[in-house]
Parts: C-alpha cells; sequence; structure tokens
C-alpha cells in the first residue's frame, strides 16, 4: 500500500511562550503513543552555515540591514526544503518550530513592507496546520525578555500585531492557542494546552487526504 504522507505542523507564536516545551510533548505523543513516524524542526536552523550567520546576528556578534537578514532566515527555510518534502512524502509528520510567519511578522515589526516580506517564502511547502501562541493581551504574566536581539517587551508588541495581522489573512488552517487561563492571571496547565493542540492535530492528520503538498502563498 503506497504510504500516506505526514503533516506538516508549525509552531508559531511569540518568544518565551511555551512552544518548545508543547511541541516537544506533542512529539513524544505522537512517536511513542500513537505510533507514528515524525521529526522535530525549528527554524532558524542554527547548524547551517546560514544558520550560523543567524545566530551570530541573534547574539548581535555581528551585525546585517533589515532587507539582508530577512533574506537569510528565508534561505535558511529554502536549504530546508527539499528535505522537509523527502520526509513528509515518506510519511514523517514535521513538528516545526517557527516558520514563514516569523520571518514575516519579525521583519513587518521592523517597518519592512509585507508584500516585499512574504515575497521571499513564495514557494515553500504550504503547512496543513499553524498552531499560533497566543495570549489575552490584558495578562501580565508573560516575559519576553532575554538576551538576544528581539527579546524587549515593546517589540515582541509589535511582532504580535503583525501576527494577528497574518492570521487574519492567512487561507492556511491556523488554530488558536491561548497560552494564558480564563481568569487572565496565570500561564493554564501544560497538559490541558497540549490536549488541545493534540485534538486540533488528529483532526489535521485525518483530514489529509493526499499526497500532493501545496506551496505557500501562491
Ligand atoms: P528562536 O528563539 O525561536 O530560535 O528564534 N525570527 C525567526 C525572525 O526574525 N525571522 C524568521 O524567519 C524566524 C524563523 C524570531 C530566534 C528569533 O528569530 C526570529 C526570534
Amino acid at each position: 500500500m503506497a504510504v500516506k504522507r505526514g503533516g506538516l505542523i508549525i509552531f508559531e507564536g511569540l518568544d518565551r511562550i511555551g512552544k518548545t516545551t508543547q511541541s516537544k510533548l506533542l512529539y513524544d505523543h505522537l512517536t511513542l503513543e500513537c505510533g507514528l513516524l515524525c521529526e522535530r524542526l525549528s527554524f532558524p536552523d542554527r547548524s547551517t552555515q546560514i544558520g550560523s550567520l543567524i545566530d551570530s546576528y541573534l547574539q548581535r556578534k555581528i551585525d546585517f540591514n533589515d532587507h539582508t537578514i530577512h533574506l537569510l532566515f528565508s534561505a535558511n527555510r529554502w536549504e530546508s526544503i527539499d528535505l522537509m518534502r523527502t520526509k513528509l512524502l515518506q510519511g514523517y509528520t514535521l513538528i516545526v518550530d517557527r516558520y514563514a510567519y516569523s520571518g514575516v511578522a519579525f521583519t513587518q515589526a521592523k517597518g519592512l513592507d509585507i508584500k516585499w516580506c512574504q515575497s521571499c517564502d513564495v514557494g515553500l511547502l504550504k503547512p496543513d496546520l499553524v498552531l499560533y501562541f497566543h495570549r489575552n493581551k490584558q495578562s501580565n504574566c508573560l516575559s519576553f525578555t532575554g538576551d538576544e536581539r528581539y527579546e524587549t517587551k515593546s517589540f515582541q508588541e509589535k511582532v504580535e500585531f503583525y501576527f494577528e495581522q497574518l492570521r487574519s489573512s492567512s487561507s492556511e488552517q491556523w488554530k488558536d492557542v491561548n497560552v494564558i487561563d480564563k481568569h487572565n492571571v496565570e500561564m493554564r496547565d501544560k497538559e490541558s494546552i497540549q490536549n488541545e493542540i493534540r485534538l486540533y492535530v488528529k483532526n489535521c492528520l485525518d483530514g489529509i487526504k493526499s499526497n500532493h503538498i501545496d506551496e505557500l502563498w501562491k
């Protein structure tokens, strides 16, 4: 019997909002409990030559202008596309921490034009599901600050605005994962967030009926 392709599942959202923790939990669930073929990736992939330039930029060791670093982030996705396509067609579900949506939202937050930002990623693999981690704006229990570039509250708030614009104009399947509890006071517990995600992912994987993979933003 022909192999059914895996799903391309993207975790998106601001820094320090729980994407990595949840993507690891999902990976364990899909591989150990469901017996599925699955791999986790993240962008930027700092292990490649382009990724190492991005890493140095994020750590403020080198500088690029805003257009150049945007193109490097995009190239870092393009250099993975063949492997990602092969894996999907072999039946692997790919769980990916950040994708072109981070690319666009972070660069738009610096003032660049959305059309230009999107153009470099047109034709990448189109996700089957985008899990958008967000918070109620009134909540104050998340810290966005860290040592790398972009990790300030004011910049993250700008990025959040552009993520929400992308979310509302996107033709991909997005699901919102609100990480704050319903009283707006604290983070929801990990298990309840994970259960919500598993439901979205199950529906997404059940809904994949053909091995064709669409192209992003085409
Ligand atoms: P991590 O902390 O998740 O490693 O991300 N970024 C990411 C961009 O500006 N453009 C992109 O295309 C991508 C994928 C988000 C490091 C930072 O890089 C930002 C945070």
